[in-house]
């Protein structure tokens, strides 16, 4: 049998213990984090990336790519993953990869990527992007 005394403490602590999480502000909705390389790619900040920040960020690939810099991509500059990629890409066909053909080759998934159509990528629609590259 449980003593008044302990009992009123018992009964006191729950009390105090409901009431402290009542009072506990709920918290905040973690944002989700954004997707690697979209804020650099968002350059005018408004959470989008349009078809202006799409191309800029194409040919910072296209010259990180580029590891000779001679200004085309070949073969070895694409990972062994690539080689549909390559040979897309590559629309003449004479086995390299002008930057021209590589900003056309990136921009067919802009189109694809671009959800609802509003001609800008938001971050959902770009992490979707990022995890086809
Ligand atoms: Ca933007
Ligand atoms: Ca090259
Ligand atoms: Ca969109």
């Amino acid at each position: 049998m449980l003593s008044k005394r302990l009992y009123t403490s018992l009964v006191l602590a729950v009390v105090l213990d409901v009431a402290g999480c009542r009072s506990r502000p709920p918290s905040p909705p973690i944002p989700p984090p954004t997707p690697p390389g979209f804020d650099a790619a968002d350059a005018n900040r408004d959470a989008q990336v349009d078809r202006d920040e799409y191309g800029r960020m194409i040919i910072d690939r296209f010259s990180a790519r580029d590891s000779n810099q001679d200004g085309v991509l070949t073969r070895d500059e694409f990972s062994h993953l690539e080689t549909a990629d390559f040979e897309s890409a590559d629309r003449g066909g004479d086995k390299k990869v002008s930057r021209q053909e590589f900003i056309k080759f990136r921009f067919v998934d802009f189109g694809h990527y671009d959800l609802d159509g509003s001609g800008s990528l938001d971050a959902n629609e770009y992490r979707r992007w990022l995890e086809k590259r």
